[in-house]
């Protein structure tokens, strides 16, 4: 047998077992394959046919009887999909698309299974597939690189690649209320349903849950119960499946062409093609807004109702309205006004746990036969005997059901006892949450692959297409190590990392992980706190996906006999809102700056600035004029609304000494003035080329000792004073405070340095690294030098401030810094230069920034706690608080 995976190397073809396919009682030996999966449901049985098209050799091991994972399991009454059917369906096989016909909108489990057994029966899987069987443990055997697998039957298994496609909500969550073994009645579980089914006829049924389970299965047992009671702990959003016939549209769009119609999907944000909004929902009548939501309402599905408007998800007042249309149909389906409140969800925005899809779940509630208790108000005590406790009230059944929900995305893979490199099991390397890179692949655990794995769209998603993207994935990587001559695969510490952070990034600027959900892991007791899936799309993850193998496997390791092929490195750093906006910055072909003439790039600027959101309402905005070095210049004070005095801070805009004015840092003024709580005045002064160096410097000192001195008449505390200033104009703060130490005055207590100029070399690496790309270009600095100073002026600490004779007694100083940024190491140097002289410094980087996100308010979510910090700097210096 081959070192290298092909076909041909495994030990072992399928008649060596007789097991298979079977669910007979294993009597063989040892057996190896190229590839062990486990699992055979959507997932599991795609790969399966993969991997033999590449004449590998490949065991699924299902604990089931049958193909149809959760489809096989979850058999409780109503169970559907809530993807629309002819997207919740493979794309893989265009025959099995053309000549399968789903007979509603929302297939019933029933028909779904049937289409998962239709498939293995097409294509012949179950011949290579283990069913009635677990694994039990696997551990990674370094010696001959091949995973070393225990199955339930007694059998060990030995298999160069170990897949797990268990599903994302296939663990049962174990239920944690006492007293449940107690229970002499009927007990069931949605996710074990029985298969020959239930009769609920005459009986009084207790449902525990509110989930999506519950939220199918409730209007058809309340149909037939004597008496039905549904235990509530947290009511959950739900609309309309509106079921039926599949829609018009639907088959108007397929019979464009499927092809073109799967394509699409894949490259959507939901696996869906859906219209996707890009407008606000604050930016709209309520006429309007009604009118999309009840559209919506009355013919889309949890897909359509998230994408109604582009902020619904991150913008909690956008959110906000949503709830209220959704909690107002509530109250006008459900007739009891107190029930009917209880119903309507008030303590997550609503899409942050999974939207739910019924069919007269609202309705349900006006049965005679039907009551909701609210355990927030009357708490499960323990379950008896004979029904449930609750702190107030006894209450007797004949059938108890869970509909308690899932261990989700990591219960079923870390069911198994996995043990990879060095002895490290899985559940050590996750005990803090899942670390995974793509959702592919766990370091220390080579030639193990996850499909929908934690860190990968998978739940946030059409389920079929993120797991024909996987399996495509999977399947093409094994190819290429077989071609490339390699034997294992693993992905590095760092690209792990890199990866865990990009997933939570995603998720920060979301409103995702304000809920307790199990998308939060928030629903098991003791289970980390982490956000599971990738929040970025299908489109995005996609593209990511693709560059990391164009990129020769970017974050992974390879070895076989042949050598080792380590590409270290992490595929997304930039913050994923910054990179949105490079994006679509990129989308709108725009001139470089450094190409214009200096009117044209001020007109050009302005022109960019006026389509900002406008930031922040403050106290009180005064424009003014106060004399600056050679004539007046403009200021704009920012007054908080809460009473003065306040104390000042001395504003200098950016824009490279050229460009810039009041309004190009209007929104960033603002959040700091009511962040800080502080008057803010922003001070124009000279721009280049017509006011070349030292103007900007001269007006900026002059500007500060005009505010010091009319410091009381501007509704200010006079005696100390603030410089803040974003880039050049960070040049002119750090200046001022120079000038203001020499000259004995003003008194400045404190500067805020945002990723400023602090000095006229060029040979720093960020000016390297971040040349291009990042907005502000290593071309357009020198193009800024170029119109304020002469080359034998540049030195001049009054243009470069790291090159003063002593930084010693400077007020103290927050500098931020912006990792890709060309500005980034001299900001860097300035803070070491700074501390080196005794001056308390605190220097704040910001990961995945760039230069512009700074003043970005209300574009970039990912700033909000950098400017928080900076606010807390502000408030520092006037209380002497000192950052440290
Ligand atoms: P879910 O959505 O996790 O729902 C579980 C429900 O059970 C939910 O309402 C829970 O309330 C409730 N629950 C769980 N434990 C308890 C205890 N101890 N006491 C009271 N209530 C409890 O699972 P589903 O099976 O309905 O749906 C899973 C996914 O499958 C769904 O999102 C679709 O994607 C398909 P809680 O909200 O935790 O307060």
């Amino acid at each position: 047998m081959g070192t290298i995976i092909g076909a041909g190397a495994s030990m072992l073809r399928e008649d060596d077992v007789s097991t298979i396919g079977s669910g007979a009682e294993a009597t063989t030996a040892d057996v190896d394959f190229d590839v062990v999966v486990v699992g055979a449901g959507f997932a599991g049985m795609y790969l399966l046919h993969r991997l033999r098209g590449l004449g590998l050799s490949a065991r699924v091991i299902e604990a089931g009887a049958d193909v149809g994972g959760t489809w096989y399991w979850n058999r409780y009454p109503g169970a559907r999909c809530d993807i629309q059917s002819v997207d919740y369906s493979y794309s893989f096989d265009p025959e099995l698309d053309e000549t399968w016909k789903w007979t509603e909108k929302y297939a019933p489990q029933p028909e779904i299974l049937r289409y998962a057994q239709h498939v293995a029966d097409k294509h012949d899987l179950r011949r290579d597939i283990q069913f009635s069987t677990r694994v039990e443990s696997a551990v990674w055997d370094e010696s001959t690189s091949r995973w070393q697998l225990r199955t339930s039957d007694g059998r060990t298994i030995t298999s160069r690649f170990y897949v797990m496609a268990t599903g994302c909500l296939s663990m049962p969550k174990e239920v944690d209320i006492a007293g449940t073994d107690r229970f002499a009645g009927e007990v069931y579980f949605t996710s074990r349903w029985p298969h020959e089914g239930v009769d609920l006829s005459g009986k009084r049924v207790g449902v525990i849950g509110t989930g999506s389970s519950a939220i199918q299965s409730i209007p058809i047992m309340a149909a037939e119960a004597a008496q039905l009671t549904v235990f509530q702990r947290t009511p959950n959003f739900s609309m309309p499946a509106n079921n039926g016939p599949i829609p018009q549209e639907k088959l108007d769009a397929l019979a464009k062409g499927r092809p073109q119609y799967r394509e699409a999907a894949r490259w959507s944000g939901a696996g869906v093609t859906v219209e996707i909004s890009t407008t606000s929902a604050l930016a709209v009548s309520e006429e309007e807004r009604l009118a999309k939501y009840e559209d919506v309402w009355e013919h889309g599905g949890i897909i359509q109702a998230i994408n109604s408007y582009m902020d619904n998800l991150v913008n909690p007042a956008a959110n906000e309205l949503l709830c209220e249309f959704v909690r107002n149909k509530i109250r006008a389906t459900v007739n009891d006004p107190e029930t009917a409140e209880a119903l309507c969800p008030k303590t997550f925005p609503i899409g942050t746990k999974r939207l739910c899809v019924d069919t007269g779940y609202y309705e349900t509630f006006n049965r005679p036969n039907v009551r909701l208790v609210d355990l927030r108000e009357h708490p499960i005590a323990s379950i008896t005997e004979t029904g449930v406790d609750l702190v107030d009230e006894s209450l007797e059944f004949d059938v108890i059901v869970f509909a308690t929900g899932f261990d989700a995305m990591t219960g079923a893979i870390v069911g198994v006892d996995i043990t990879g490199r060095d002895g490290l099991t899985l559940k050590q390397a996750w005990s803090e949450g899942p670390k995974t890179y793509l959702g592919l692949m766990a370091a220390g655990f080579p030639n193990l692959f996850m499909i929908t794995g934690p860190g990968s769209p998978s739940v946030l998603s059409n389920m079929m297409v993120s797991i024909e993207q996987h399996v495509d994935w999977i399947a093409d990587c094994i190819d290429q190590l077989r071609a490339d001559g390699l034997s294992t695969i693993e992905p590095t510490p760092a690209a792990v990392d890199g990866w865990v952070q990009h997933v939570n990034d995603y998720a920060n600027i979301t409103l995702m992980p304000q809920a307790n959900s199990w998308y939060m892991g928030a629903n098991v007791p003791g289970k980390p706190r982490v956000f599971l899936p990738y929040a970025g799309g299908v489109d995005r993850y996609r593209t990511i996906c693709n560059e990391v193998v164009a990129d020769d496997y970017l974050g992974f390791e390879r070895r076989g006999p042949d050598g080792q092929r380590r590409n270290d490195g992490v595929v997304r750093r930039v913050q994923p809102d910054v990179q949105l906006m490079l994006e679509a910055m990129a989308g709108m072909n725009l001139p470089t700056m450094d190409s214009m003439s200096a009117a044209e790039a001020r007109e050009f600027s302005n022109a960019i600035a006026a389509q900002r959101a406008p930031g922040p309402d403050v106290g009180e905005i005064v424009d003014g004029v106060l004399p600056g070095a050679a004539g007046d210049l403009t200021y704009r004070l920012y007054r908080p609304a809460s009473p003065g005095p306040h104390p000042i801070v001395v504003y200098f805009h950016g824009g490279g000494w050229v460009l810039g004015s009041h309004d190009s840092d209007d929104p960033l003024c603002r959040d700091l003035c009511v962040r800080s709580d502080a008057i803010l005045v922003s001070v124009d002064y000279r721009h280049a080329p017509e006011a070349r160096f030292p103007a900007a410097a001269d007006d900026a000192f002059a500007a500060t000792q005009w505010i010091a001195e009319n410091a009381a008449a501007l509704g200010g505390i006079p005696g100390d004073l603030a410089v803040a200033g974003w880039s050049a104009g960070g040049n002119l703060a750090a200046i001022v405070s120079q000038l203001a130490r020499d000259a004995g005055g003003p008194r400045i207590v404190g500067q805020l340095l945002l990723t400023p100029v602090t000095d006229c070399d060029f040979s720093r690496a960020s000016y390297t690294e971040n040349a291009d790309g990042y907005v502000l270009t290593t071309p357009l600095m020198h193009w800024f030098w170029n119109h304020y100073a002469d080359p034998e002026d540049r030195t001049s600490p009054k243009a470069s401030p790291i090159r003063a004779e002593t930084l010693a007694d400077l007020p103290p100083a927050m500098i931020v810094t912006c990792e890709f940024d060309p500005l980034r190491d001299e900001g860097a140097a300035y803070a070491e230069a700074l501390a080196a002289a005794g001056v308390p410094v605190r220097h704040l980087p910001c990961r995945g920034q760039i230069h512009t996100s700074l003043p970005a308010v209300d574009m970039l979510l990912s700033g909000v706690p950098i400017r928080a910090e900076m606010a807390a700097a502000i408030r520092g210096f006037f209380t002497a608080n000192v950052p440290a």
